[in-house]
């Protein structure tokens, strides 16, 4: 049995995502991140970035493995199935790319455009949100300029497309079109037909939290320090 650390967003589908892909055996548990549950020692424990997802493993060897990190997460899960990652040495160095490229490019991106869009204090933001909406279009040139070579990421479906799809999917919530984008917009499609991604994306859909600029809800999860983890001044 696996527990899933879990709220529904972009980073949150992609861990669902390949456990439903996979059919193994989890437990979702919701992490209130809006309210501080991330900075509780237990969860700190498991994932010391205090961020989810993050997953414990209790039917591994050793006894309960914590794994933090989505691109850590799924890399763990496509070893410990075999499955979603390509044995062949170049596809995996090919898979290992765009996880990098995923998880330290598009994704922190798209977070920062979904943060200024629909977080962030109301007026003022025009140059965070013309960097961001930059960086994130860009993003998504890249992906089209790889989709045209074939029709996945890394030859066939595997965890590459499973953590760029989220980020992907929501275009539309960020404001950004994918008229300009066909290669993305076929390979999108696709994705969301699968089944496995319907039921990932229907996970807790209703405690989804589209956005409260300046909200009080948002203090804990928009206004943290070193100060939440260290006890410093
Ligand atoms: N690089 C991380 C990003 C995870 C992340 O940003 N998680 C957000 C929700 S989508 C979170 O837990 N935020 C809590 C916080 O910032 O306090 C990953 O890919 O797993």
């Amino acid at each position: 049995m696996i527990d899933l650390y879990y709220a529904p967003t972009p980073n949150g589908w992609k861990v669902a995502i390949m456990l439903e892909e996979c059919g193994l055996p989890y437990q979702a548990r919701f992490l209130d991140i809006f309210h501080g549950a991330q900075l509780t020692p237990g969860f700190l424990a498991i994932s010391p970035n205090a961020k989810m997802p993050a997953i414990v493993d209790r039917g591994g060897n050793g006894g309960a493995i914590p794994v933090f990190e989505s691109g850590a997460i799924l890399w763990y899960l496509a070893e410990k199935t075999g499955r979603f990652m390509s044995h062949d040495p170049i596809a995996r160095k090919e898979t290992m790319e765009w996880l990098f490229w995923q998880t330290g490019n598009q994704g922190p991106m798209a977070g920062q455009l979904a943060h200024f869009r629909m977080f962030g204090p109301t007026g003022g933001q025009d140059y965070a949100l013309k960097r961001y909406r930059g960086e994130y279009e860009r993003s998504l040139a890249v992906l089209e300029r790889r989709l045209r070579q074939d029709e996945f990421i890394v030859g066939s479906y595997s965890i590459a497309d499973m953590l760029a799809f989220p980020w992907a999917f929501i275009a539309k919530n960020l404001d950004v079109s994918l008229e300009p984008f066909p290669e993305v917009k076929r390979w999108r499609e696709t994705i969301k037909a699968r089944p496995a991604v319907q039921r990932a994306i229907a996970l807790m859909k209703d405690r989804q939290n589209k956005g409260e600029h300046n909200s009080g809800n948002n203090t804990t999860l928009y206004n943290q320090s070193a100060r939440h983890l260290l006890d410093i001044s």
